[in-house]
């Protein structure tokens, strides 16, 4: 974790490391650790995982299931859920979709504050949205103007899920 205005490292993970791989996620998946937590793996001959509040305690060296779980607003509540693999689950909760496909985008493309998940299938572009009622009301995503180029980049090559930026105080 590093200090954007000046590049200082503020915590980080201090011991040797084989091939941490470039994905990893960010999101609020846990309510017990304020802010969002931050996960990373290894790859190519590592095997060690990484799970950090975001004050940098560790949470888990355990393995998530993938290199590349991604970060989703799904149901109504202000937590992510996790798209890994085929599976939409709640951290440490239930699986409350299966998908199908290769995820290829998540992004508010329908207009609440939820996030729908993009699948590619042969012949086939997949777009799963939730069902879930909210009962607050937020302005979509894609007014965010952090989250919207998120969404662009996403469409050129490595798919990194998008964050909306924080309002500059
Ligand atoms: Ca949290
Ligand atoms: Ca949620």
């Amino acid at each position: 974790m590093v200090d954007a205005a000046t590049g200082e490292i503020i915590w980080g993970f201090k011991g040797k490391t084989t091939h941490v791989h470039s994905q990893g996620m960010v999101g609020d998946i846990d309510p017990e650790y304020p802010g969002m937590e931050c996960y990373a793996g290894e790859a190519k001959g590592g095997d060690q995982y990484f799970l950090y509040s975001a004050v940098g305690k560790r949470l888990s060296d355990k393995d998530m299931g993938s290199l590349t779980p991604r970060p989703v607003w799904w149901d109504a509540d202000d937590l992510k859920e996790i798209s890994i693999n085929n599976d939409l689950i709640k951290y440490k909760g239930d699986t409350l979709l299966k998908t199908e496909g290769k995820v290829v985008l998540v992004a508010d493309l329908i207009g609440d504050w939820r996030e729908e998940i993009v699948t590619s299938l042969p012949g086939e572009l997949r777009i799963y949205s939730t069902n879930i009622p909210a009962e607050v009301s937020k302005v979509c995503l894609v007014q965010n103007r952090q989250y919207r180029l998120g969404v662009a980049n996403a469409s050129m090559g490595y798919f990194y899920p998008p964050q909306p930026g924080i309002a500059k105080k």
